[in-house]
C-alpha cells in the first residue's frame, strides 16, 4: 500500500515535496490546472471552495497544452526530492470543454486529449484522473462544520441554478460568452458522451501506458445545476467500468464522494469494485450524512469506519496509491498543512496495522 498527497498547481515545489516526505509520503497525484485563477472568493490555502454556484476561477489557455517538457520536468523534480508521480489529476476545461458539452470543438478537444496522453506516456507519468461532469464540484456551502469547529463544506439542500454560458466544471473557460445558460440534456445523452470519448482516447491511453481514472461526481446529486450526472450512487461505477473493457478505464475511487451517495454499502462498494482491480489510486476522506445534507469531517471522525476499508483494500490485494482528498481547515497559522498532516498520520498508522497484522477489523 502506498501513502501519497495531491497537491494543487501552486503547491509543486521543494517546500511541498518536503512536507509530503516528511508525513511518511511516496508518492504525488499532481493538479495542472490552477483552479484559483481569478477567484477571488477562492484562497489558495485551501481546497477549492468557491461559493455556492459562482465558479471557482478561469480555466487555461485553449491553445496551450501541457508540455513534454512540462510533465518530465515535474516528474524529474519531484523524483529528485524523493518521491514518485503517480498521476495528473483532472484535464483544464479549456482543453476538453466541447468533450463534456458536445459542442463544435469536440475533434480538436479529443486531439488535445490524445496529444496530452502521449506526452504523459513519454514522461512516464502512469495516471490521469478525470471527472466527466458538465456542473463539477458546485453547490456546496462552506462553515464551521467539523470537530471542534474546523472550517469544513458539505451541502445544505439541492443546487438548481442554472450554468451560465461560458462556464463548465465550475470554471470560466469563455468570458465572454454570449449571454444565456446551459440548456438541459438527459442522463443518456451524458453517458453516450462519455462512451464516445472513452472509444476516442482509450486506444491511445493503451498505447501510452497511461490509464484513464474516473472520480464520482461530487457530490453525487441526479442532477446539478439542472444537468444530469453520472455516477451518483456506486453502482453506476459499474456501468462506466462496462461501457469500455479496456483495462486502462479505471476509476479515481473517491471514497468521501461514495459515501454521500443514498445507496449501497460503502465497505460492499470498496469490496466489489477492489476485486475487480480497476481501482486507479483512492481519494480518502470522511463525511457525515448523505446528499443533499453532508459534512466533510476529520478522517477518523465521519461515518466511515478507515480502519475497515483499508483491511478491505489490503486483503484484496489493492497495490495504488492513497491519498487525503480535502481535509477541513485546522486552527493554527497553517491550516491547509495541519489538516493534510492529520489526515497522513492517520492513514499512516492504519495502513501500518494492516500490514503487520493483516486485515485486522470485520471486512
Ligand atoms: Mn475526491
Amino acid at each position: 500500500m502506498k501513502l501519497g498527497i495531491g497537491l494543487y498547481r501552486h503547491m509543486l515545489n521543494e517546500e511541498y515535496y518536503a512536507f509530503a516526505v516528511q508525513a511518511g509520503c511516496t508518492h504525488i497525484v499532481a493538479h495542472l490546472v490552477d483552479y484559483f485563477k481569478g477567484g477571488a472568493r477562492n484562497p489558495n490555502n485551501n481546497q477549492p471552495t468557491g461559493d455556492r454556484n459562482a465558479p471557482w476561477g478561469f480555466a487555461g489557455s485553449p491553445e496551450e497544452l501541457w508540455t513534454l517538457e512540462e510533465l518530465a520536468g515535474l516528474r524529474k523534480q519531484i523524483e529528485a526530492a524523493g518521491l514518485h508521480l503517480e498521476a495528473i489529476e483532472n484535464l483544464d476545461p479549456a482543453h476538453w470543454y466541447d468533450i463534456l458539452l458536445d459542442g463544435p470543438q469536440r475533434p480538436l478537444h479529443i486531439e488535445n486529449v490524445k496529444t496530452i496522453l502521449r506526452r504523459m506516456g513519454e514522461a512516464q507519468i502512469p495516471i490521469l484522473g478525470y471527472n466527466f461532469s458538465i456542473a463539477g464540484v458546485a453547490g456546496r456551502v462552506s462553515g464551521p462544520f467539523a470537530r471542534g469547529g474546523a472550517a469544513s463544506v458539505g451541502m445544505d439542500g439541492p443546487e438548481d441554478t442554472p450554468i451560465p454560458n461560458g462556464v463548465v466544471w465550475n470554471m470560466v473557460y469563455d468570458a465572454i460568452a454570449p449571454k444565456g445558460v446551459l440548456a438541459p440534456i438527459t442522463h443518456e445523452q451524458l453517458w453516450d458522451r462519455l462512451q464516445r470519448f472513452l472509444e476516442d482516447v482509450l486506444p491511445v491511453a493503451e498505447a501510452s501506458g497511461v490509464r484513464l481514472a474516473a472520480h464520482p461526481d461530487d457530490p453525487p446529486m441526479p442532477t446539478m445545476r439542472q444537468q444530469p450526472r453520472l455516477v451518483y450512487q456506486p453502482d453506476m461505477y459499474q456501468r462506466l467500468i462496462d461501457i469500455n473493457l479496456s483495462p486502462n478505464n479505471g476509476l479515481e475511487f473517491c471514497l468521501g464522494t461514495l459515501a454521500e451517495m443514498t445507496a449501497g454499502n460503502l465497505y460492499e462498494v470498496v469490496d466489489r469494485y477492489s476485486r475487480q482491480e480497476r481501482i486507479a489510486y483512492v481519494h480518502f476522506r470522511n463525511v457525515s450524512g448523505k446528499v443533499p445534507h453532508y459534512h466533510e469531517t476529520f478522517i477518523d471522525d465521519g461515518d466511515i469506519d478507515m480502519l475497515r476499508i483499508i483491511s478491505i483494500l489490503y486483503r484484496n490485494g489493492f497495490d495504488g496509491v492513497m491519498i487525503p482528498d480535502h481535509s477541513p481547515q485546522m486552527t493554527c497559522a497553517a491550516p491547509w498543512h495541519a489538516g493534510m498532516a492529520h489526515t497522513l498520520g492517520f492513514m499512516r498508522a492504519a495502513m501500518t496495522v494492516v500490514e503487520q497484522q493483516g486485515a485486522i477489523a470485520a471486512v
